[in-house]
């Protein structure tokens, strides 16, 4: 017998992978966890006698020998027991969009970098979907929307775009799909939403604006990963974490949430020991105070920026720059021979300011291009160092409307960073 599983908690992409799944493992039989989100709850009790499942109870292990592993990669987070597995050694296939090692080694593994496991199915079987029912179509369009955040993620590929086009042609109802992807809060879930919102804690790390709560959870609740999403949208933060802990089992679930592409929650998270994607992720963590855990997060992130561009790998160097004696008329000319748009002021080897081309506007008559730089030189100037990230850099330039920061290592000028260098990250046309 072939079974069909998937990760514990469920969301919409681990069932709608499960029931797609069965397109192409025809006699596999699908089964669905014991915990499930409670959207997906509700769904499938409206929709049940349009999706034929099991659980876990109801069938023989004894007579599995191929497990279908459907969006996770990782033995751990599904509920088949682990002496099943050591003992049976059944084969195993897994389908999955989540990066690291699979445990255990599958026999056949299909990932890919993308915005959902459902994606990969509606792939790989779209010929054998012509006569999916509409109900199966809402129910696969929800496993994309849910894990693309509806394809705004930006880990949302074309795959995914075309799968979901696909899926509407087949009758999918977006207007079901909008009532399950945004189900109403429980009472449990506002008042742990307006909890955080009380006092929502906000600080400066590497450039990111965060967003560390913590929430004492009287009893189980449901959907945190909503209110975190929730949180962090009514906070306005770069990136939120919110440490959920339950005093009586003494364990935390860290959810985190990042709303720039620059910062990689599932690092943190791997860390803890967690996982997830770019933009959002959890972790289960046993005896560690959420203030602890709170400092140990501020780490992470800390060195977290490391594995992403940071500004010395996009500042030009070496910077030619003018004295503050120089006279506009030269700038002028330097500007024109070079294309520059502006250049750093420097005095004994200090920065004391930026001349640019808009400053030539503060230029009324000709005889002024005579007059020394310094009198023109924006001197409120900032800076940036080699180790931060573009996003400081970026919010730097917004903040005080300035195209270019000079790049400061020990008191010494070592590069400059301008805006189009930023928008060259932005845009990936970063040269390998
Ligand atoms: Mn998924």
């Amino acid at each position: 017998m072939d079974v069909i599983v998937t990760h514990r908690n469920a969301d919409f992409d681990a069932i709608a992978s499960l029931f797609s799944a069965r397109y192409y493992y025809k006699d596999a039989i699908p089964i669905i966890p014991r915990t499930l989100n409670s959207n997906v709850r509700s769904f499938l009790s409206i929709h049940k006698d349009y999706f034929k499942y099991e659980d876990i109870k109801s069938i023989k292990l004894l007579n599995v020998n191929r497990v279908i592993m459907v969006d996770t990669n990782n033995w751990s987070r599904i509920e088949l027991p682990d002496s099943f597995l050591e003992e049976h050694q059944p084969e195993v296939h897994i389908w999955d969009h989540h990066m690291g090692e699979p445990y255990p080694e599958p026999s056949f593994f299909r990932y890919k970098k993308i915005g959902s496991t459902t994606t990969l199915f509606i792939e790989e079987i779209q010929e054998n979907l012509s006569q999916i029912t509409p109900m199966e179509a809402t129910l696969f369009l929800a496993g994309i929307y849910e894990d693309t955040s509806h394809l705004s993620f930006p880990s949302t590929t074309p795959e995914d775009m075309r799968a979901s086009a696909f899926l509407l042609e087949k009758g999918a109802d977006l207007s079901v799909l909008r009532n399950f992807l945004r189900p109403a809060y429980s009472p449990a879930q506002k008042n742990i939403l307006f909890d955080m919102l009380k006092e929502p804690s906000r600080e400066k790390i590497n450039g990111y604006t965060v967003s560390i709560s913590d929430v004492e959870l009287r009893g189980h609740v449901q959907g945190l990963s909503v209110v975190l999403n929730m949180f962090s949208e009514i906070v306005n933060v770069d990136i939120a974490f919110g440490i959920f802990y339950q005093k009586e089992q003494n364990k935390c679930i860290v959810i985190g949430r990042s709303r720039t592409d620059g910062f990689d929650i599932s690092s943190v998270m791997k860390k803890l020991g967690g996982g997830g994607h770019p933009s959002a992720g959890s972790a289960l963590i046993k005896g560690v105070s959420p203030y602890e855990l709170k400092e140990w997060i501020r780490g992470l992130i800390k060195t977290g920026a490391r594995g992403v561009v940071l500004i010395r790998d996009l500042m030009s160097y070496p910077v030619e720059y003018v004295s503050p004696e120089t006279t506009m008329k030269e700038v002028a000319m330097l500007f024109r021979e070079k294309g520059f748009t502006g250049v750093p002021v420097v005095q004994n080897g200090e920065v004391v300011g930026v001349i640019s081309r808009r400053d030539f506007k503060k230029v009324r008559k000709e005889s002024q291009l005579h007059a020394p730089v310094k009198a023109f030189m924006c001197s409120n100037t900032h800076f940036i160092g080699p180790d931060d990230s573009v996003y400081k850099a970026v919010k730097l330039m917004i903040k005080n409307d300035i195209g270019r920061l000079p790049v400061i290592e020990k008191g010494k000028l070592i590069g400059i960073v301008t805006r189009s260098d930023t928008m060259r990250y932005f845009y990936d046309l970063l040269p390998n």
